[in-house]
């Protein structure tokens, strides 16, 4: 059994059902992707300059990222992962804060004030009990508000989604669980991951709503997101969203697809690249032009180019940050693990000094 996978336009951005919302939305979206994009290549040459550390691109996945929290409100909370901060720009994180995350700055972990938007989850999983407990204590609390988790093919495999979404369902929590099926958890096929047909059809075994949507379709997934949320809203409970899409990069860029991936691979999806399918839909109605592009990208640099600044103008961060903060007593072993890190650290500068006068 495998859910159909709802398009609202085909690759070529012709419209194959209703959609979900007027031009001003589509183009305001469209702008969002290529902010986005524009935000993720920076980053990749930022990396590859040394200037900051090891990164998680999301290209491909402009759609899942912008239209998913294109569909919240302003007082729903966001739980992304490593992969997400293109969605937590999109629900009002500051470019500054997203970038300042890569840059090793522990600050950027925790949102400005009235900013939804949860600490990036590096361990796999680990946010969607959050985002069920999240759900459960907002409802109790008498809110309104809903919550989207984006994770994930290669997280289904882990116990937290098992317990958390169970958890979700039981209780109705108003949780939209995302996941962002890209194909692979680093180098682990999603055939690997489950013997089932797909993401989606799992939802009957927690009692919750499942859809399977095109994941490079960004109305087709503003739409199921929507839905979802007034689903959440009204105590119609969680849904289990799989939106099939492709990374395009590799998993971070420390990794090399080209040692597990096929490169022809991706075409044979016939997924698109996402922000085109937008592009040619609003273009056939007149409603997208080349200034309307060129304005786009010209505002979407600008933006970028002013976070990099203002990162680069920051103190550099203290080593110790990855010490900090990580229990509230802490025990003997970790604080001489930290005195050995920084004894090794202030060796490591004196040989380095010392290496400088030889040298001269
Ligand atoms: C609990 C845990 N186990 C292993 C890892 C190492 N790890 C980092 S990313 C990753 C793959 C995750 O794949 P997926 O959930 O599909 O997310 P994607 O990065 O593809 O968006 C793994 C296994 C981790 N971070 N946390």
């Amino acid at each position: 059994m495998k859910l159909e996978l709802l398009r609202v336009v085909d690759t070529g951005g012709r419209p194959v059902r209703d959609v979900p919302c007027g031009d001003d939305e589509a183009r305001a979206l469209l702008q969002q992707m290529i902010f986005l994009r524009t935000f993720d290549e920076r980053a990749v040459a930022l990396q590859r300059q040394g200037r900051i550390g090891t990164y998680a691109p999301y290209q491909g996945l402009e759609a899942c990222q912008a239209a998913a929290a294109f569909a919240l409100q302003k007082e729903d909370w966001l739980l992304p992962t490593y992969r997400d901060h293109g969605a937590a720009m999109v629900h009002g994180l500051p470019v500054e804060e997203a970038l300042a995350y890569w840059a090793g700055r522990v600050e950027s972990y925790r949102a400005p004030e009235g900013v939804n938007v949860f600490p990036p989850a590096v361990p796999i999983a680990t946010q969607i009990p959050h985002a069920a407990g999240i759900g459960w204590g907002m409802r109790l609390a008498g809110s309104r508000a809903a919550v989207l988790c984006f994770f994930g093919d290669g997280a289904t495999s882990e116990g937290d989604f098992h317990e958390g979404v169970n958890f979700a369902g039981v209780y109705r929590s108003p949780v939209v669980f995302f996941c962002q099926n890209n194909g692979y958890a680093i180098s682990v096929p999603f055939s690997r991951q489950t013997a089932a047909a797909s993401i989606a059809v799992r939802a009957a075994g927690y009692g919750i709503a499942g859809e399977r949507v095109d994941g490079n379709d960004a109305l087709a997934v503003l739409d199921a997101v929507r839905r979802a949320l007034a689903r959440a809203r009204e105590g119609g409970g969680p849904t289990l969203i799989e939106a099939v899409t492709y990374r395009v990069g590799p998993h971070t860029t420390s990794d090399d697809p080209s040692r597990y991936r096929d490169p022809d691979e991706a075409s044979r999806l016939n997924l698109g690249d996402p922000i085109e399918r937008l592009r040619r839909y609003l273009s056939a109605r007149g409603a997208w032009s080349d200034e309307d592009e060129g304005a786009a990208r010209e505002a979407a640099r600008a933006r970028v180019a002013a976070a990099v600044q203002a990162v680069e103008a920051m103190a550099p961060p203290d080593p110790a940050d990855i010490f900090n903060h990580v229990y509230g007593a802490e025990p003997a072993f970790f604080q001489e693990q930290r005195r050995r890190f920084l004894a090794e650290l202030g060796r490591g500068a004196a040989a380095s000094r010392e290496t400088m006068e030889g040298g001269r």
